[in-house]
């Protein structure tokens, strides 16, 4: 089964969305396999931004998304990466959506809310990153039928 790595970004959690966000997921029929609040080290977040290490914005990112906790999830289900990348909506939330995360509770690309991983490489990569083996659990949600 499909997973991605999501991870509400320090202005989400300051801003009380957690809940709601990962509310989104969960009324959606996605699975929740790995959740853990952490503060995130500049060498996580220079690892994790490493595609950005020549923009203008990476200093400013670096420091942004070390600035306070994060929940760092990783979710399960069919075509999840591309589904969740569409309801966090466009990097800049002014361009995006309404319906969409960022559409709906956004104005700043510097304060976008939420990351999703981009495509299967990026989920695979960003998950080991994140996340040990053991941290991840793999269940059954009993409502699978009903879902799929
Ligand atoms: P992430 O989910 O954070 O990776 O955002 P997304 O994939 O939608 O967009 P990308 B291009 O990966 O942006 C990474 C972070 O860089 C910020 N950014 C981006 C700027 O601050 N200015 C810019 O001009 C661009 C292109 C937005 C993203 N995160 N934050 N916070
Ligand atoms: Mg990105």
């Amino acid at each position: 089964m499909e997973r991605t790595f999501l991870a509400i970004k320090p202005d989400g959690v300051q801003r009380g969305l957690v809940g709601t966000i990962i509310q989104r997921f969960e009324q959606k029929g996605y699975t929740l396999v790995g959740l853990k609040m952490l503060r995130v080290s500049r060498e996580l977040a220079e690892q994790h931004y490493g595609e950005h290490k020549d923009k203008p914005f990476f200093p400013g990112l670096v420091n942004f998304i070390t600035s306070g906790p994060v929940v760092a999830m990783v979710w399960e289900g069919r075509g999840v990466i591309a589904a969740a990348r569409k309801m966090i909506g466009a990097t800049n939330p002014l361009n995006a959506e309404p319906g969409t995360l960022r559409g709906e509770f956004g104005v700043d690309v510097g304060r976008n809310i939420i990351h999703g991983s981009d495509a299967a490489e990026t989920a695979e990569r960003e998950i080991n990153l994140w996340f040990q083996t053991q941290e991840l659990v793999p269940w059954e949600p009993s409502l699978t039928s009903w879902v799929y």
